[in-house]
């Protein structure tokens, strides 16, 4: 979106051909106001002159010698870039005390051995796509050349919200480092450095992403990837404590240029100086011939899982280990884990919580990748099933940062008994790390909630909120009201509309209230109803909900329940759940009904298209049909969920089905990704070792994961154009 805008802009500014000039528009309020500028003193005119904040400088190609703010504050960014296709060369960038400023596409070449980007004090800065280097190479550079020519590639001190993306850095002695809070460094390219690739030392920072390659050891400092140091009151190192790093998916490799000279062993991920808490450091690769892959001293809620650390060199007695130990002064790690790594060492502390790891040999790895000479760490198929290993063919982490890049939630459903806040078990922590949404496949339905009469049991139904709420995730309640799945002795209110309506009623503000209650912020939100159309788009008369007394009309008892759940949570985000609605007389009749209930003010804010499909049906929607299901509900102002997505095909699997089971998986997720209401895919079942499916007979369940809980051909559709 901004990058249009710009390029918008660009545009304009270009049709008008003049060296400074403004642009507005009059018939887009969110257009920026641009200038473009092609010397170091209209540059400097044009910052001079920003108002508030929401505008563009486009830089020409040319020489601008040192980029210097000091205490600009605006409101929304500003943004420095470069444009299209040419170079513009800033000796040094130096932002101090602003914030809202975006720096793109320069390319920083310092004169100096200083900083070449130095962010210090105020907050949201960001610098992207930037190509930032003491050189251009380092060909014929002595220990003495490395020493006197090359600094920190980007130094954030004391500035918080920093986010330093996709740049390229090199020729330096540390690429990135920050104590401030909240920095991101994410897809950045760091090569060639003297000291370390990262330095993260600021809370509530993530490291995600990069690429760190080629270290050159030229002095007495050792080379970590990313390495950070809390300190203490006084300065001291490791006195300190450093909460909530995320350290996920970057690549760390000691040598791809086999040319290079000083090379000596890097460390890969060196947390050696803590407290951290609530660390997370999974899915990097690491390869190097050092004796630390990954090593994190001293922790209080450390999670090191999923990592591949490769010996690079299997002819040196050296094997980089994953490990975590006690922190130097002795104290043992607090509340850690170990899991599912693939490496040359495994740590073995007796405080620390390990399982799920794979130590491998030198001699394993041309079995284990498909091409390591050549940095191809493709696992081969001959890789234990350990999810490090299969996540490392993709590098970009999971289901949920990819359908996060389309605003879309990734959710995952809970078979009846799978889950609580203690489950260690592969599955659990599958659902865990790929999905940001859970949905309670049946523990929050009448008859697990109230199986007899007067009371309430919640344990089931706490369990699996208490789970999705340890990892951070959020809970889509089902279902308030169903006509299936209810237990025996509600049929006994069939025939007393009255009595039911009070009932259905206390239900509402009972469930819906014990979750606002004891997990704030977790059950956001509610199928309030479920199926309550036939597949011809009457009402359905079987439901013991259609006797409720409610006022006039079949659907009232519908409405009454949006208005009961709505007093009872109103931050709750309300939804009207069934099949088959995304086309056809059922799918006109939910919309119409939702129309309905949206003008009479009914506190309607979401449906859900379930999304159960079968390889045998003869008609399917399309995703034309989905999309355009899509656009309706947008029009009228409400969001649509993919509540229950999973297919099933027909025993034994044709390759023809099989293909049509992947294109209902790709039209769900392509449709969903391009429409702006789509807000949720949620995987009914997670995978075959979990699938309701199995209860149906003849039919093969085809999910995200298969039985062993590898990824299925469905996985990577659910990505679809991350
Ligand atoms: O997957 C659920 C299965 O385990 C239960 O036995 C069944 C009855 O409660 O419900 C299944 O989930 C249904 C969901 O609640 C509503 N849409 C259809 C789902 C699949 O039948």
């Amino acid at each position: 979106m901004e990058h249009t805008r710009a390029l918008l802009a660009a545009a304009l500014l270009t049709s008008a051909g003049c060296e400074t000039d403004a642009a507005t528009s009059t018939d887009n309020q969110e257009l920026r106001s641009a200038v473009q500028v092609s010397s170091a003193t209209a540059l400097g005119d044009a910052l001079a002159n920003l108002g508030s904040g929401d505008e563009v400088v486009i830089v020409a190609d040319g020489d601008y010698g040192d980029l210097e703010l000091v205490g600009r504050n605006f409101t929304a960014d500003v943004r420095i870039r470069v444009a299209s296709g040419v170079r513009a060369r800033f000796d040094k960038i130096r932002l101090t005390n602003c914030s809202h400023i975006l720096v793109e596409d320069v390319w920083v070449r310092p004169t100096t051995a200083q900083p070449a980007v130095r962010i210090e004090g105020g907050s949201d800065i960001t610098i992207r796509d930037a190509d930032i280097g003491f050189a251009d190479h380092a060909v014929g550079w002595s220990a003495a050349d490395w020493n006197a020519r090359v600094s920190v590639g980007v130094e954030v001190v004391d500035s918080n919200d920093t986010t330093i993306h996709r740049n390229y850095i090199h020729h330096v002695t540390t690429g990135v480092e920050s104590n401030g809070v909240a920095t991101d460094v994410n897809r950045n390219d760091i090569n060639y450095f003297s000291d370390d690739g990262v330095r993260p030392h600021g809370d509530a920072s993530m490291i995600r992403s990069n690429r760190i390659t080629n270290n050159v050891k030229v002095n007495g400092s050792t080379n970590v990837g990313i390495q950070s140091v809390s300190r203490g009151p006084t300065g001291a190192v490791g006195g300190g404590r450093i909460d909530d790093l995320l350290v996920w998916g970057n690549t760390i490799i000691e040598t791809t240029d086999p040319a290079k000279p000083f090379g000596a062993p890097l460390q890969g991920i060196g947390f050696y100086d803590g407290v951290y808490g609530d660390l997370f450091i999974a899915q990097n690769l690491v390869s190097v011939d050092a004796w630390r892959g990954i090593a994190v001293l001293g922790s209080d809620v450390a999670n090191v899982q999923y990592n591949t650390v490769i010996d690079s060199d299997p002819l040196s007695p050296r094997r980089p280990d994953v490990s975590i130990e006690d922190h130097k002064d002795g104290r043992p790690p607090l509340g850690s884990r170990l899991r599912y790594n693939l490496a040359a060492r495994v740590g073995s502390n007796p405080a620390v919580n390990a399982y799920g790891n794979i130590v491998t040999a030198g001699s394993d790895l041309p079995v284990f990748f498909e091409d390591h000479e050549n940095y191809d760490f493709m696992p081969t198929s001959s890789v234990p099933n350990n999810r490090g290993s299969w996540r490392h063919r993709n590098m970009d982490g999971t289901l949920q940062d990819a359908a996060r890049r389309h605003g879309v939630v990734a959710g995952g459903g809970l078979g009846s008994f799978m889950c609580d806040a203690t489950s260690t078990d592969a599955l659990c922590d599958l659902v865990s790390d790929e999905f940001e949404l859970v949905t309670p496949n049946n523990a929050l339905k009448w008859s697990a909630l109230r199986p007899v009469e007067g009371t309430f049991n919640f344990s089931r139904g706490d369990a699996q909120v208490a789970f999705a709420q340890r990892n951070g995730q959020i809970v889509h309640g089902h279902t308030l009201l169903w006509s299936a799945f209810n237990p025996a002795w509600l049929e006994a209110y069939r025939g007393d509309g009255v009595a039911l309506a009070g009932l259905m009623d206390d239900h509402i503000q009972t469930v819906v209230g014990h979750y606002r209650d004891e997990f704030p912020g977790v059950v956001t939100r509610w199928d309030v109803v479920n199926e309550p159309l036939t597949s011809s788009g009457a009402f359905r008369s079987d439901s013991i909900w259609s006797a409720v007394d409610s006022g006039v009309g079949p659907a009232a008892y519908i409405s009454r329940a949006f208005h009961a759940a709505h007093t009872a949570d109103p931050d709750a985000h309300l939804v009207l759940n069934d099949f088959g609605v995304e086309f056809g007389p059922k799918g006109d009749a939910l919309f119409a009904l939702v129309q309905e209930m949206k003008a009479e003010g009914v506190p309607v804010h979401g449906v859900g298209f379930q999304s159960h499909y079968d390889t045998s049906w003869t008609t399917v929607p399309t995703r034309d049909d989905i999309s355009e299901m899509m656009e309706q509900y947008a029009a009228i102002g409400v969001d649509v969920h993919i509540t229950e997505l999973d297919v099933r095909i027909p025993s034994p699997v044709s390759a023809a089905e099989q293909e049509l089971a992947d294109s209902f998986y790709e039209s769900v997720a392509t449709a969903c990704f391009v429409a702006p209401n789509c807000k949720t895919i949620t995987s009914w079942s997670v995978s075959a070792a979990n699938s309701w499916i199995d209860t149906l007979t003849g039919y093969t369940p085809y999910h995200p994961f298969d039985a062993e809980l590898r990824p299925e051909r469905a996985y990577w559709l659910l990505r679809a154009g991350q």
